[in-house]
Order: structure tokens, then sequence, then C-alpha cells
């Protein structure tokens, strides 16, 4: 069946304001947004259960663009649908403080249930927002109240299916038979380079999504409005296994020069192309932003919206009747926080043993798992040495949403995931764990829940070259420093089990932004806090541990090399009559949130005889010991050996850092 005047209209509504804003901006990708038009207004004006007027009602549907490059695509649909987002920002697309950026941002336009742009990512942050659905659906749904149920459709590219991430988190979304996903896979053949025939025709990529275990149609004609609604309904009655349409498009359609280009990917179509292909749609080439007064209307989607949002709202009330309890629990969780009483439970740990800090958040996981019944998430594959684990929450499965998710060897695809349960709501701090140096397989995930500001939890073990006999390939050198590296992330390495009990809270009560915890491996002291400060300096980022007096020296150590700095203090002390502080600095970012006076206090500008004690790379430590300060560092790899031979070896033990702090106060005084 021909589309009817007005789909069409309003489908060339959309194209005409992707290039319009697109040549506006002088670059973007304009291309991608003409050829999904028909599927977009499809999505958005029938099958995406949304509210333009409440964009965060928590059972809507759920839409990413992993293809975040075609965003104009997006935002020319919130902007005909009636979300916030006004004409005069499309005109001002890709420009300063405009709510249309280059590629899609959460934290700032309404609609946007996650960034993307970097490909693959979107991918996978949707098979997290499905596994929050379907742990939400488990844990509040009764017979007859279905409160929770909703899709999460995305659109993905071929950057997005020869990313190894959405590759990842296509396996493990087939094994979990996350049935809610309904993705559609542009095919257009076309990337930057040129034709898909340089790198990527030769995979059945349909077949592959199949081996996943997914549902996989193929629709031809990308224009074809019948074809898409009839496999958009068939993938939506597909329950038990993710679906993918594949959908052929001509990017840029119909501009008469630049489909099937990859011109048309990255550059904007330019005055005469643009004007051609609007008279080709039988458009007036002289409108630029021109919204028909009826596709405007046609489009809106506010009132449909507030009446979804109504008809759930009365089955939401009816369930909170009936069960009281559930809609109680349902509130606290949506708070975002943990239970109340929750800082009561929290372990103190008696000083004197030695205990591996991976142990303590261990302990700490237990005391803690009634008070945040929402937080999910496991190891990959690694459960068992980063100690991590709901005990007695069940495994995440096909057939049941228990809260320890067994993710398999697919780190990039876990942190990406872990973001997506992030985003949905009513999921507190979900969490992701490995051994700290695959924090590097994980890195872009990580670096977008930073960019984000969504509440997750990184925890990393074996956290340094106390690591040991695994040798160099799994021992972080340079992780420290790369991981501080990105803004709001809060990477905390505590001291001891009671700094670690500290960094759990921290975590837990984080609101804005990802904290990541890198925990041993190896045993350290429980300090004895009668004789140094309590623990709680953590949640200042650094605190003053111990001194023997004013301060001459100051010692700066985190983790595991805290106590070693604190051994050797108190010998500098004793041998030399100097007065020497420690300082245990177990997170740099929240010690920069301080106000300067506190840090001041703690590293009092006139003490210029700093030494850092910290088993990674010396990048940044200047910051904290100045241009006079020494750090015992490590800018190599490490080796593999028994992990405590490996420290000393390394210089991590109490005479070094004595010879070096003498050393040091001679050459300062
Ligand atoms: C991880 C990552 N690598 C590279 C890029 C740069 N980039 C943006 S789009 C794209 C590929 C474009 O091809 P495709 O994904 O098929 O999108 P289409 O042009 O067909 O919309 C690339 C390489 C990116 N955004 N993310
Ligand atoms: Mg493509």
């Amino acid at each position: 069946m021909p589309n009817t005047d007005i789909e069409q209209l309003s489908i060339d509504t959309i194209r005409t304001l992707a290039m319009d804003a697109v040549q506006e901006a002088e670059e973007a990708h304009p291309g991608t947004a003409m050829a999904l038009a028909p599927l977009g207004y499809l999505l958005y004006t029938r099958f995406l259960q949304h509210s333009p007027s409440d964009p965060e009602w928590p059972d809507r549907d759920r839409f990413v663009l992993s293809a975040g490059h075609a965003c104009i695509l997006q935002y020319s649909l919130l902007h005909l649908t009636g979300y916030n987002l006004a004409l005069e920002q499309l005109k001002r697309f890709r420009q300063w403080q405009s709510l249309t950026p280059g590629h899609p941002e959460h934290f700032l336009t309404p609609g946007i249930e996650t960034t993307t742009g970097p490909l693959g990512q979107g991918f996978a942050n949707g098979v997290g927002l499905a596994i929050a659905e379907r742990f939400l659906a488990e844990r509040y749904n009764r017979p007859h109240h279905e409160i929770v149920d909703h899709h999460v459709y995305a659109i993905c590219s071929d950057g997005d299916l020869m990313e190894g991430v959405a590759s990842e988190a296509a396996s493990i979304a087939g094994h979990l038979g996350l049935g809610k996903l309904v993705y559609i896979y542009d095919d257009n053949r076309i990337t930057i380079d040129g034709t898909t025939a340089l790198s990527f025709d030769t995979e059945d990529k349909g077949a592959r999504f199949e081996a996943y275990g997914w549902h996989v149609q193929h629709v031809s004609d990308a224009n074809d409005l019948d074809a898409l609604t009839s496999a958009i309904e068939t993938a939506r009655a597909e329950t038990a296994r993710p679906s993918l349409i594949v959908v052929r498009s001509h990017i840029a359609y119909p501009a008469p020069n630049a489909q099937d280009t990859a011109k048309a990917h990255g550059t904007a179509l330019g005055e005469e192309e643009v004007r051609r292909t609007k008279e080709v749609m039988g458009w007036d080439p002289d409108l630029k932003f021109h919204v028909p007064v009826q596709v405007a209307e046609h489009m809106n989607q506010v009132q449909r919206g507030i009446e979804l949002e109504q008809e759930w709202q009365r089955r939401f009330e009816t369930w909170s009747t009936a069960f009281p309890g559930l809609r109680e629990d349902w509130d606290q969780v949506h708070s975002g926080k943990p239970r109340t009483g929750f800082l009561e439970a929290l372990p103190e740990f008696p000083p004197g043993e030695m205990m591996m800090t991976r142990d303590a958040g261990k302990k700490v996981m237990e005391a803690i798992r009634s008070y945040v019944p929402t937080m999910i998430g496991g190891a990959a594959d690694l459960a068992e040495s980063t100690r991590t684990a709901f005990e007695g929450g069940g495994v995440f499965s096909r057939i049941h949403a228990g809260r320890n998710v067994p993710w398999g060897v697919r780190e990039h695809a876990m942190g990406a995931i872990v973001n997506g349960i992030g985003l949905h709501g009513g999921m507190v701090k979900p969490y992701g764990s490995t051994f700290l140096i695959f924090s590097d397989y994980m890195r872009p995930a990580v670096r977008l829940s930073a960019l984000m500001g969504v509440d997750v939890l990184w925890v990393w073990s074996h956290d340094s070259v106390g690591r040991g006999k695994d040798g160099p390939t799994h021992q972080p050198i340079e992780h420290y420093a790369a991981l501080r590296a990105i803004p709001n992330l809060w990477f905390i390495r505590p001291a001891d089990a009671n700094e670690t009990v500290y960094a759990w809270k921290v975590a837990l009560e984080r609101h804005g932004g990802p904290v990541a915890l890198a925990l041993t491996r190896q045993k350290v002291p429980t300090l004895d806090r009668s004789e140094v400060a309590p623990a709680q300096g953590v949640e200042r980022g650094a605190y003053v541990l111990w001194e023997s007096g004013d301060p001459d020296l100051i010692l700066i150590a985190t983790g595991s090399e805290v106590w070693v700095a604190h051994d050797a203090a108190r010998r500098v002390a004793s041998e030399n009559g100097m007065n020497v502080r420690v300082v245990s600095m177990p997170c740099w970012e929240l010690f920069e949130l301080q106000s300067a006076e506190y840090r001041d206090e703690v590293l009092p500008p006139d003490v210029k005889a700093r030494l850092s004690v910290e088993a990674g790379a010396s990048l940044g430590w200047k910051r904290w010991v100045g241009d006079h300060g020494d750090s015992i560092a490590l800018d190599r790899f490490g080796a593999s050996a028994p992990g405590e031979e490996v420290l000393e070896r390394l210089g991590f033990n109490v005479d070094n850092v004595v010879a070096r702090a003498t050393a040091l106060l001679e050459r300062v005084s």
C-alpha cells in the first residue's frame, strides 16, 4: 500500500529538517536520517509508548539511537512529536550550548535515553535497559498487574555491528533471551570510507544474529511502511528471543546525487543538492526548516502520551492499593538511594588482622545486600577472584531475574550494559567487576558512564603488581593514572579493610557519576584506628592518617602502599628525629572537591619534602608532591613472581621508603 499523503509529508518533513539542520551546521550526517525517516516516523508515532510531556515516565518504551551520528533524525522526531525541543534548537544543531549536540547526550536533551556516538555502545546500553526491565518486571509485576512492561528499540548501523562490543552484547542478549529488544539494523552498505564491499560484505549479518539466538527478519525497502510495520509487530510478538530487523536502506534517499554514496554519511549535501532533493520530493526549495501545520498536528504525540501514561497510572494505582508493601519498595528504589539503616549495617574490622581488601568488599556486599535490593551486577567470569556476588541473590538467566549477572568473558559489553541498567531508573548502583588490568577492556564504557553521570559502580580487584605470579600482562601499571584522567570518575584505592568499607559507602551514596574501587588480591594489615585516624577520612579523598608532629616530611600513599608508608614514617621519625606525616589518599577526585583550606591542612604548602608511594605510574603525582618532592612509583612493567616479592623488589618496602624519604629530607632541607 502506498503511504498516505500525510504519512509521506511527515516523512519528507523529517528529511528536510535533517538536510536543513546539517546544512546550517555545515557538517554532520544527513544521509542516514533521510533514509531512515520512514522508520523514525513509524517508531515515534505508532510503536513507541512514550510521553513527550513526561520523558521520564517509568514504563515508557526506551529508544536508543546506537548510530548516534544520525542524531538529527532523533532531534527532528523529538521536536515533531512534541518534546520540549524547539525548532530553534534544530537550527542551532551542533552549536555552543544548544540542546542538539553533535551526538545525542543523555544528560542534556529531553527524550535521549543514553549518550551514543562511539559505535556499538548504544547497542549494549539497550541490552542493559532490557535487563533492568526484566529484573523490575519480575520484582514488581503480579498476576493481572503488569506495571513493568516495556520494549527497548534501537537503530544500529554497519559500524555498530562491526564493533566487538555489539557482538559481545548480542551474544549475551541471545543467551538471556531478552525478548523485549527490538533492534533495527540499517543495512545501507555504506560506511565512511566507502561501501561495505571494502570490509563488511562477507559475513551474513542476519545469520550471525540467528546464531546468537536472535529472531531475525528482513525488510527489503526502508520506504515500505507496511513491511516495516509488520516486521516490528512480529518482533514485538516474539517474546523469547531478542529481535533484529535487517532493513535495506539507501543513504541520503532521495537526493539525486548523494544517494548511496559514502559522502552522504558525513558531509552536508550542499545548497544545490538540498534544493534539488526538495524538488524531487515536491517541496518548495526556498523553504527552510519548514514544518507544515498538518504535519505538526499529525505527528504530535503529547495527547497520546498523556493517555498512555494515564492508563498506566491507573494500573499502577490499582497495583499500589493491592500491594502497598511493593509500592513502598518501588518508591524507595526509585529514589536512587540505599535504604535507611545501611550505614549501621556496614561492618567494622578489628585491627591487626591481615586482610585482602577484596575480601573486605565481599563482607560489605553481604552487609548491604538487603539495603540495595535492586543492585545487580557481577563479574566478567571472575566472581570468585573479585569476590563480588550477592549470596542468595540468584543468577540472572533466561528464566529468572536473579541479582548476579554472569557476564561471561565480555568486559566491554559488561561496562556498556551496566551503563544501560543504571540509565533505566529503579536500579540502584548496578555494578561490573573484573581485574583492574582489564579495565582497559571496558574503558570506553567507563568513560561514557562518567560523561553521562550515571550512578554505576566498577569493582576492580588485583589492583597492582602485588597480583604477582600472573606476570606483567596481568599487572596494572598506568591504570590508576589513566582512570584518574577520566573526568567525573571517582577512582578509590582503599588502604585496608576499613577504608574499603568507606569506599563502598561513598560508592553507594554518590549521585551524578560512577565510582570505581581498586581492591587488593594480597593481604594488607587492618590498621589500628586507635593509633591512626578514622577510616572515615576516605570520604574526603585524602586525610592525615598519622603524624609524629608538625611535619617536616609528608609521605602520601594509596591502597596497599599505605601501611608500608606508615611503617616507614614511624621509623624515619624515630631514627632521624624528624616529624613525619602520613597521608592516606585513596581518592584524588574527592580530595580535589574539598575546600582549599582542607587541602592545605592535609598538605601544608610550606612542607616541600613530600614523597608519594604508589605501585603505579608516576604520572600525575607532581601535582601532590610538588617540584621538590619525589615519587616511589612504577614507570615500567611488572614481573612474574610471587606478589610480595615483586612489590619488595620494585621498591615498595619499608627500607626503600625510609631510604628515599631520608634522601629527600636531606635534599630539601
Ligand atoms: C567506535 C567508533 N569508531 C569510529 C567512529 C567514527 N564513525 C562514525 S560513523 C562511522 C561509520 C559510518 O558507517 P555506518 O556505521 O554504517 O553508518 P552510516 O553512515 O551508514 O549511517 C564511523 C567510523 C565512531 N563514531 N565510533
Ligand atoms: Mg552504513
